[in-house]
Formats: structure tokens, sequence, C-alpha cells
């Protein structure tokens, strides 16, 4: 569809975009108003997916208020199996459009960058959003030099060739995706982001990367420890390392 064709929200969406929530009632509303006006900009038909764990803040229901004339803005609260993966796991099984869309809702990943890495995914199989080419960054310079190294290790140790294994923001075409088990992959925090970059490497699919800088948080806080979280993932990549040894992984 040519860029200049007006918005059409009826028929298969061009995206579908995945917001998994946690206690992000500040930030949904103007998250998902920014990504509508993005796509309208660029004539894209989008559906949004809300995938809340239940945040006691009431996020779900200020997402539901404010979008509740928008039939492409679809809200969905998750009564089992809390968790990050698990989250975005079931608004992909939910969704329709030709390009999956995964984002964080806190405004660490931009609207327009993700806009631009489904752009590509449209031509490639997976647009990546990465903080460690020319033009990315994060505002947090000792993270980012944190996140920089571990990244060199895990090229080292697991083989991927994606210079940011955990940026979590990240485009694919629905078929590439559907090829994939996805017991294999989603399941924990941000790691279920480094399974899915090994398998779809594994499948030769293409990937380009996409520099993206990203924002502070907008509102509430982070829920990671940066040092547990590393620990955790590290974790889990020796767990590849031997399991792929095995030719069991
Ligand atoms: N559905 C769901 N979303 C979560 C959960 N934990 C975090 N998120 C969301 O995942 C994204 C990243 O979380 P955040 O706390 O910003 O992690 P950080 O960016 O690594 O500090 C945000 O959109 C959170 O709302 C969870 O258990 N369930
Ligand atoms: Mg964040």
């Amino acid at each position: 569809m040519p860029l200049t064709e007006p918005y059409k929200p009826t028929g298969q969406p061009d995206v579908s975009v995945i917001l998994p929530t946690f206690q992000e009632r500040e930030n949904i509303v103007p998250l998902v108003h920014e990504l509508r006006r993005e796509f309208k900009r660029v004539g894209v038909r989008y559906e949004i997916l809300v995938i809340d764990d239940r945040s006691p803040d009431g996020t779900a229901m200020a997402a539901r208020a404010a979008f509740a004339d928008d039939s492409g803005v679809v809200v969905i609260e998750r009564a089992a199996n809390p968790g990050l993966a698990f989250s975005i796991r079931e608004g992909i099984e939910k969704s329709q459009g030709s390009v999956i869309l995964v984002m964080d809702t806190d405004f660490n990943h931009q609207p327009k960058d993700a806009v631009l890495i489904f752009e590509v995914a449209r031509l490639v199989d997976l647009g990546i959003g990465s903080r460690f080419i020319f033009g990315g960054g994060m505002p947090n310079r000792l993270r980012y030099f944190l996140s920089y190294l571990y990244n060199i290790f895990m090229r080292i140790s697991l083989g991927t060739r994606i210079d940011d294994n955990l940026s979590g923001l990240f485009a694919i075409q629905r078929a590439a995706l559907f090829k994939l088990d996805f017991d294999k992959i989603f399941w924990g925090y941000g790691d279920y982001f480094f399974r899915l970059l090994l398998l779809s490497q594994r499948e030769r699919m293409t990937h380009v990367q996409v520099p993206v800088f990203y924002g502070e948080r907008a509102a509430g806080g982070s829920k990671t420890r940066f040092i547990s979280i590393f620990m955790r993932y590290t974790r889990e990549v020796a767990r590849l390392i031997y399991l792929r040894a095995a030719n069991r992984w």
C-alpha cells in the first residue's frame, strides 16, 4: 500500500502492535494516542493490543475508557500465568496483522522508531531495534556501557549476529513468526527475545537492525532490577549453551 493512501480501518490490519503492560496507567493512553497518530500519518491499518496483567493501578480500565470508540484498540486483561513473555505470546496469538510489532509501554521505546521498524519488517522477516549500532543509544551511560559489554558476551557465547539481543523492540512478519516453536521462546522476561533471535537466525530469516535511542521512562517505575535480571539472563545463556551442545534445543 503506498504511503499516501488514506487510513482504512477495515480488512486485515497491516500491523498488530503488542503492548504488554503492568502498572502503566499514566503511560498507556499517551502511548496509544501517539502510535495511532503515527500509523495514520503513514496510512497503515493498525490493531493495537494492550495485554495487561491485572495491574492494580487500573491500566486496563484507563486504556478501555480512553479508546472505547476505536475498534482498532483492544484491551485484554489476563487472568492466569502472569509474566512479560506469556503476555506477549497471548497478544500474538490473538492478533491478526500481517506484521507483528512488540514494544515496551513506558516510552523507553519510541513510537517513531517502532513505526520505522515496522516498515522494515514489511520488506524482510524481522526488523530489530538496536541501541548498539550507529545512531542508537540510551540516556543512562553506565547502563548503556554494561549492556553493550553484555551483548558482546552474548554474541560470543551464543553466536548471535545481532548487536542488541535485549532491546525487545522488534517487528516480524506473521508468516515467519508462526513457523517458530512458541514453547521454546515465550516464557520468562526479556530472555524470550534472545531465544526468538536465535531460533529465527537458525531458520535463516532475514534480520535488519534499526538504530533506536531509548527515551526515559515517562511515568511510574521500572519492574526490573538491573543486577538480578543479568544474573537471570546469564543462567539462561548457560542453559542454552549446554542444551545446544547436547543437540537438545
Ligand atoms: N503484561 C505484563 N507486562 C509487563 C510485566 N512486567 C513488565 N511488563 C511491561 O514490560 C515493559 C518493560 O518493563 P519495564 O519495567 O519498563 O522494564 P525495563 O525497561 O527493563 O526497566 C513495560 O511495558 C512493562 O509494563 C508483566 O509481568 N506483565
Ligand atoms: Mg522500561
